[in-house]
């Protein structure tokens, strides 16, 4: 169609069409008539000479349309208001965290301000933390109770850890795929520490602990927060001057490193959860998540990474639940494993942890038997928990290779074994001490582990425990101390190590376990002498190391002290001795002792500005010539020993339940009791 002016202006435009609709309203004779009238009638006509079905037909269809276009305006108008009206927060939050919902988007906060939330805890009015990030598995008296405002507390805490658990989980899928990269980089295939195990499995917890969780705690008494005070003393020290690094030096107010890993600090985590010092372990783990990196190119002892890292790493995981302490011992779990990588399987005592590779001591190629033979709780416990036999399977090699292993004096071993032939060297010397003391007490520990079946292990134990009462015992003059001495090539020593007073305690566990009752009786007789070593001495302090005396002589005493073993390194085998004899037998002469060593220690070890100080003459109480040093293990163990002996709750790590590594940190027993 086109306009009459148009028309008239020019030639017609071909770009319409033309629609004839019949003779008459044909453009024609008459010329063109658009006129509204003529419209009109010409339609009304056209209508009237359709039939009546045609007029039903076309009424029906039109009313068909007007009610189809009602319903799809309304549902197309909804969709748009929801779209428009989506929160940006909420759409912001999809697209930092693809895959993430939080729970409570409009309570919780933000999962990047978490750390900055941590220290203060600021006005978190938190509803349920998402369950399944953050189960406590410790029995309820380790998680400190009471009052009200710790439970206040307890949620806050438990809240800011399901946020920060949050970010963990999104952190570690980032950092595992930068480690890959970087290793592959740097660190020959051959010598790279194996990836963990793609084989994860939930930890097993002990049914027990579940019940545990409903008890009332037992409240805490004088003595123990006695002992709490002197840790919050050491701790300050280390927090002061040595945050991060391996051991505090508090006269100097500085630090040693010996792994360069956090030593005190991750020795002391499970000693703060059973004391109940929840912010120190708050403050403490926040280093572990934030600083702890083992991907280092340093050479560390596997002994004792194993018993003080690893060990510490995984009871604190079995005490707080908290996944992040697994992931760590995982980490470094694997990178020792290149220490067996040897001719015997013996394994080397050196690793270089961030290489993956592994040496002897540069002056032999010779392991000690108690490092070789005490690593295996941790090991195993640790594939118990990923479900990657390899762990277990390395240490449990070494022990049945030791069991079979000529160069043993009715059940006792020489100090040294090889890693090229496997064979102990150094024969013909015995001793319950230093190199071979740990050997015995994993021999008892394992069995109890692994649910009191493994046989050879008792053997082995039982045979030893013979050869202690007939090469090793005498008594001393004038008091008749029974001790444990030393053979060197058939002769007899007097010498005592403090060392050895780790053995009343396991002869104790021993006869708790069913053992023949003449190991509770040894225990008592020893952890009588051990007590003298202190008592008998001007400080109250053992010194490293005794001599006894065969002979009555007037004017001396049962304990003689050489000058070079004079010193007193705050250690904690007498302690955890007098542990076990308090638990297995009530008598509260083992309190009493264990409180006269915790004043001693406060007396003559502690430095005013923070921290305890390992001594260099216990014989000296006007000037016991402190060291300046402070061991991991008085954290780890010493206060932990002192606090566990003064309770009188033994479910405050049930024996029935937890065995303790040798270094203090509580491992659960597979087949509780
Ligand atoms: C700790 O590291 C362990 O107890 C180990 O078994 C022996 N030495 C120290 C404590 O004395």
């Amino acid at each position: 169609m086109y306009s009459g002016a148009a028309a008239a202006a020019g030639p017609p435009r071909r770009d319409f069409i033309s629609v004839t609709l019949g003779p008459e309203e044909a453009v024609g004779v008459g010329g063109y008539n658009n006129s509204k009238a003529w419209r009109r009638r010409s339609c009304w006509r056209k209508w009237k000479q359709l039939s009546r079905l045609q007029r039903t037909v076309i009424l029906f269809l039109l009313a068909f349309l007007a009610v189809c276009g009602v319903i799809s305006y309304s549902s197309v108008g909804e969709a748009w208001k929801s779209i428009t009206n989506k929160s940006l927060d909420e759409q912001r939050t999809e697209q930092e965290i693809p895959g993430l919902k939080l729970a409570n988007p409009a309570v919780l906060p933000a999962p990047q301000k978490a750390d900055a939330n941590h220290g203060d805890y600021p006005e978190l009015s938190l509803q349920k933390p998402p369950k399944p990030l953050h189960v406590r598995r410790g029995p309820s008296n380790l998680q400190i109770k009471a009052p009200q405002r710790d439970m206040r507390l307890k949620t806050r805490h438990d809240t800011i850890r399901a946020v920060e658990q949050l970010v963990e989980a999104h952190k570690v899928e980032k950092t595992e795929k930068s480690i890959i990269s970087w290793r592959g980089a740097v660190i020959e295939p051959d010598q790279s520490t194996e990836p963990p195990s793609s084989k994860i499995k939930e930890p097993e917890k002990p049914s027990s602990l579940e019940a545990e969780d409903q008890k009332e705690p037992v409240p805490i008494n004088e003595r123990q927060l006695a002992v709490i005070e002197a840790f919050r003393h050491a701790w300050k020290g280390y927090k002061d001057f040595a945050w991060g690094h391996d051991e505090l030096k508090p006269l100097s107010k500085s630090y040693s490193e010996w792994f360069g890993l956090g030593l005190t600090l991750i020795d002391a985590l499970d000693t703060m959860w059973i004391l109940g010092l929840k912010e120190e372990f708050e403050e403490a783990r926040k280093w572990v998540a934030n600083d702890l990196v083992f991907d280092k190119n340093v050479d560390v002892n596997l002994f004792e990474s194993t018993i003080r890292i690893l060990g510490g790493l995984l009871s604190t995981y079995h005490l707080s639940g908290d996944s992040l302490f697994l992931e760590k011992a995982k980490d470094i779990g694997n990178r020792l494993m290149p220490a067996f990588k040897t001719p015997s399987k013996i394994p080397y005592s050196d690793v270089n942890i961030g290489r993956g590779t592994a040496h002897p001591p540069r002056w032999t190629s010779d392991s000690s038997v108690a490092e070789v033979t005490s690593i295996q709780l941790e090991f195993r416990e640790l594939s118990r928990l990923t479900g990657d036999e390899k762990f277990q399977k390395a240490v449990d090699e070494v022990m049945k290779h030791v069991h079979t292993l000529s160069g043993k004096n009715d059940g006792l071993v020489p100090m040294f074994i090889n890693t090229n032939s496997g064979q102990f060297t150094h024969l013909g010397v015995y001793t319950l001490g230093a190199r071979a003391d740990s050997y015995y007490e994993y021999l008892l520990k394992q069995w109890i582990q692994g649910g009191k079946k493994e046989n050879e292990l008792l053997e082995d134990y039982m045979r030893a425990i013979e050869g202690v009462k007939k090469h090793l015992l005498q008594r001393s003059e004038p008091k008749k101390l029974t001790f444990v001495g030393e053979l060197a090539h058939g002769h007899f020593s007097a010498k005592m190590d403090h060392l050895v007073c780790f053995l009343p305690g396991t002869l104790a566990l021993g006869a708790h376990n069913g053992l023949a009752a003449d190991h509770m009786k040894l225990a008592e007789a020893l952890i009588e002498t051990c007590y003298q070593m202190y008592a008998q001495v001007e400080t109250g302090l053992s010194p490293e190391i005794v001599h006894f005396n065969l002979h009555a002589q007037k004017g001396h005493k049962d304990v003689e002290i050489k000058p070079a073993d004079r010193h007193n390194l705050l250690r904690p085998e007498t302690v955890e001795s007098l542990f076990y004899m308090y638990r297995f037998t009530g008598d509260k002469k083992y309190q009493d002792w264990g409180w006269e060593i915790l004043q001693n220690f406060n007396r003559y070890t502690r430095v005013p500005t923070g921290g305890y100080t390992s001594i260099n003459n216990v014989q000296n109480p006007s000037n016991p010539e402190p060291r300046d040093k402070m061991e991991s293990f008085f954290l780890g163990e010493t206060l932990k020993y002192m606090f566990l002996l003064f309770s009188d709750d033994i479910d405050l790590i049930n024996l029935d339940k937890y065995v303790f590594n040798t270094e203090a940190h509580p491992l659960p027993i597979w087949v509780p009791a």
